[in-house]
C-alpha cells in the first residue's frame, strides 16, 4: 500500500480561509484598517514558513489511522487543526526569540526585530494564541470532542510554559553557576517545553477528531511521543552549535545565554578539572571569543561523536517502543514510524 500523505500543497491551501476568518473576527469590532493590516501581516509573518511538521502531521495521522485517503471535509478539518499547532508554535516562537535574544529565525530576522515590531511582538504572540480558540470555535463549536480540543491546547500550553519558566530560570543573565545544571533538570525542561506541544498535541488531535481517542491509546501515544520530543529537542541543541545557520534559518544562542542544554550538560559530565575552568570562565556570555572557546573545548570533548552515538541509541529504543505498540485500539505502529522517519538524522 502507498504511504498516505498529505501534500504541503494541499495543506497550505487551507491557511487563506483561516486568514479570512481571523479578519472576519476582528472586523465584527470595527477594529480600523491599520490595526487589522498588522494582524495580518503578523499571522503571515510568523505562520506559515517553517517546516510545518507538526501540522501536517495532523492530517497524516488521522489518514494513517483511518487506512484510507480523506474526504475534503476531513482534510479541511485536520489541516485546520494542524494550522492551530502552527498558530500555538507562532505564538510560542515569537515569544521566546524575544525571551532568548535571538536574532533570526526561518531566514529572517525575529518578528521583534523586524522594522517597526519592537515590543509590540508581544502582543501579536497573545493575538496569535488567541486566533487558536477563535477558529477552534467558529469551525468545531458543534464537534463532540469541542471541549476536549479546547482543554488539550490549555493544557499543552501549560505544560509548555512550564517548561519554558525552568528553560528560563535555571538560565540567569547575570548569575552564570555551571553547578545549577544536570540532566534530570535538562530532562525535565525539553520535555516540557518541547514534546507535548511537538509531538503529543497532533496524535492527541487527530484522535480526538475521529472520536477514537481513549485513556488508553492517549497514554500510549503519550510513551513513545515524549521520549521521541525529548531526542527532538536535543537534536535542537546540538543543532544550536553544529547546525548551518543557513540550513536551521537561525543563529545559535545557547551558549551566550547560558542555557541548560544537552551539550554543555554532556561537557559537563565529561570535563577534567582544567576544562571545567574553561567551561566556567567563558559559558553564558555575551562574547564571541568566548562562545568560541566553548566550541573549541566541545570539540576537543568530542561531543559531535558522543551526539551521534546517543542518536543511534535513541532511534533504537524508539523503534523498539513502536514495534511494542497496540494496534487493538485505533492506534497504528505507523503513525510513529512516520514521526521518526521525518526527525532521523535531521540537519534542519
Ligand atoms: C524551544 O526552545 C521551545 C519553545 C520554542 C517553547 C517556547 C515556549 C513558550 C511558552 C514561549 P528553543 O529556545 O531551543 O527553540 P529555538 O532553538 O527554536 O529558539
Ligand atoms: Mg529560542
Ligand atoms: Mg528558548
Ligand atoms: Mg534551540
Amino acid at each position: 500500500m502507498a504511504t498516505l500523505k498529505t501534500s504541503r500543497a494541499d495543506f497550505e491551501s487551507v491557511w487563506p480561509s483561516l486568514v479570512a476568518d481571523l479578519q472576519e473576527a476582528a472586523k465584527k469590532y470595527n477594529v480600523p484598517q491599520n490595526a487589522l493590516d498588522w494582524f495580518t501581516k503578523s499571522l503571515e509573518a510568523n505562520t506559515p514558513g517553517g517546516k510545518l511538521n507538526r501540522g501536517l502531521s495532523v492530517p497524516d495521522t488521522a489518514m494513517q489511522i483511518l487506512k484510507r485517503e480523506l474526504t475534503p471535509e476531513e482534510h479541511r478539518d485536520l489541516s485546520t487543526l494542524g494550522w492551530l499547532i502552527e498558530l500555538l508554535q507562532a505564538f510560542f516562537l515569537v515569544s521566546d526569540d524575544i525571551m532568548d535574544s535571538s536574532v533570526t529565525r526561518r531566514g529572517q530576522p525575529c518578528w521583534y526585530r523586524q522594522p517597526k515590531v519592537g515590543m509590540i511582538a508581544i502582543n501579536d504572540a497573545f493575538m496569535l494564541e488567541s486566533a487558536i480558540y477563535l477558529i477552534l470555535k467558529k469551525h468545531f463549536r458543534s464537534h463532540p470532542a469541542y471541549i476536549d480540543f479546547v482543554e488539550l491546547f490549555h493544557q499543552v500550553s501549560w505544560q509548555t510554559e512550564l517548561g519554558q519558566q525552568c528553560d528560563l530560570i535555571t538560565a540567569p543573565e547575570d548569575d552564570v553557576n555551571l553547578n545549577n545544571f544536570d540532566m534530570h533538570k535538562y530532562t525535565f525542561i525539553v520535555i516540557y517545553k518541547t514534546a507535548y506541544y511537538s509531538f503529543y498535541l497532533p496524535v492527541a488531535l487527530a484522535l480526538m477528531y475521529m472520536q477514537l481517542a481513549t485513556p488508553r491509546n492517549l497514554k500510549q501515544a503519550e510513551d513513545i511521543l515524549i521520549p521521541m520530543g525529548e531526542y527532538f529537542q536535543i537534536q535542537d541543541d546540538y543543532l544550536d552549535a553544529y547546525g548551518d545557520p543557513a540550513h536551521i534559518g537561525k543563529i545559535g544562542t545557547d551558549i551566550k545565554d547560558n542555557k541548560c542544554g544537552w551539550l554543555i550538560n554532556q561537557a559537563l559530565l565529561i570535563a577534567s578539572p582544567e576544562q571545567r575552568q574553561v567551561l566556567d570562565a567563558n559559558y553564558g556570555q555575551k562574547d564571541d571569543a568566548k562562545e568560541a572557546k566553548v566550541k573549541q573545548l566541545y570539540k576537543e570533548l568530542q561531543l559531535e561523536p558522543r551526539y551521534q552515538a546517543y542518536e543511534e541509541k535513541r532511534v533504537g529504543e524508539l523503534r523498539r517502543l513502536i514495534a511494542n505498540v497496540d494496534e487493538s485500539e485505533g492506534l497504528r505502529k505507523e503513525v510513529f514510524e512516520s514521526f521518526l522517519a521525518k526527525i532521523y538524522k535531521r540537519n534542519k
